[in-house]
């Protein structure tokens, strides 16, 4: 093939959240045979810094500490196997990829702020449900943004999906219930509908994404959507407040985490599965129309320890 695999670009992809994590604590724990109070607070600023969240790191060091009064850790070098154990518990516990049906109608909602890389993750999406075998419409709801929906339809000829539209400014719930007349008429394979990603605090942007899911529910009745979460990786804590809010006022039921080429925030993955209890389902590591796969979560510890 002579392409980097999909691995090893997450991998390097990850390399500056590895570094920062296994070289700190490295540094950390080498040749300190005692474990005490000061390795505890540099343990916790470093996990803190790895934007791995303070659920996480808390639950860490009370779980070293445990240990150690349980005699189990012999010397601060095994600190890393727990973290190791602790980042895998939790990663394998999120790691639930969808199960898309063929010969009924699916439907995915691709919701988050602006730039987080909605329409090329939908495009790249498109692509990998594609080529196992699915139909796939793409629904351009962002009406918003100027040429957003010339994005989609650029995604759509490239991968072969077709794709519904309206004029920029129209309504978007108009264009979805257009979608949703395709599967009344008997489409049924998958509908990916791409929306607007303004600012979050914009109470109008959430009462378009309510209205969207309202005319899917009503239309679609049965056809559970799947709402996935679209986040930028290297906006680290942020996208963890995002998540937030989309969460709660539009119900995601799953996240894309999207830049994780050359982000040294890669530890704030671990942060958003123990915060918001929401699995991965998919990651994204660049622009072209191969950089997304199904999270892996072996995988995705493999590349940030190993
Ligand atoms: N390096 C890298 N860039 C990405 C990735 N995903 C998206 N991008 C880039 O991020 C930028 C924004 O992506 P879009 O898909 O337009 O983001 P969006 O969320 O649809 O943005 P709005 O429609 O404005 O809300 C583009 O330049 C994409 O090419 C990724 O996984 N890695
Ligand atoms: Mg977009």
């Amino acid at each position: 093939m002579g392409k980097i695999s999909f691995f090893e670009k997450l991998k390097t992809g990850l390399s500056k959240t590895r570094n920062a994590l296994t070289k700190n604590l490295d540094n950390l724990i080498f040749g300190k045979r005692v474990i005490d109070q000061e390795l505890f607070d540099e343990l916790e600023e470093l996990l803190i810094l790895a934007d791995m969240g303070p659920q996480f790191t808390y639950d860490l060091i009370d779980d070293v500490k445990q240990r150690v009064s349980r005699n189990e850790l012999k010397d601060a070098n095994e600190i890393k196997k727990v973290l190791q154990e602790r980042m895998d518990a939790i990663l394998r516990k999120m790691e639930k990829p969808l199960t898309i049906p063929k010969g009924k109608p699916f439907i995915i909602m691709a919701i988050g702020v602006n730039g987080s890389g909605k329409t090329t993750t939908i495009g790249k999406l498109a692509n990998l449900l594609k080529s196992n075998g699915h139909e796939v419409m793409l629904v351009a709801a962002d009406t918003f943004r100027a040429a957003a929906v010339e994005q989609l339809e650029v995604w759509g000829s490239r991968v072969g999906a077709q794709v519904v539209k309206h004029k920029t400014n129209a309504d978007p719930a108009a264009v979805v219930f257009d979608a949703m007349t395709k599967i009344k008429a008997g489409y049924s394979g998958v509908v990916i509908v791409d929306t607007a990603g303004r600012l979050h605090t914009r109470i109008n942007l959430m009462e378009e994404l309510k209205k969207i899911k309202r005319i899917i529910d009503k239309e679609a009745p049965g056809v559970s959507p799947e709402i996935l979460l679209v986040l930028d990786a290297t906006t680290g804590q942020n996208a963890v407040i995002q998540a937030k809010i989309f969460k709660e006022e539009i119900g995601a039921t799953g996240i894309v985490l999207t830049k994780l080429d050359g982000t040294s925030k890669g530890g704030v993955v671990i942060r958003i599965v123990s915060e918001l209890a929401l699995p991965v389902q998919y990651v994204g590591v660049g622009e072209g129309v191969d950089d997304l796969r199904v999270f892996d979560s072996s995988n995705f510890t493999r590349a940030l320890l190993d």
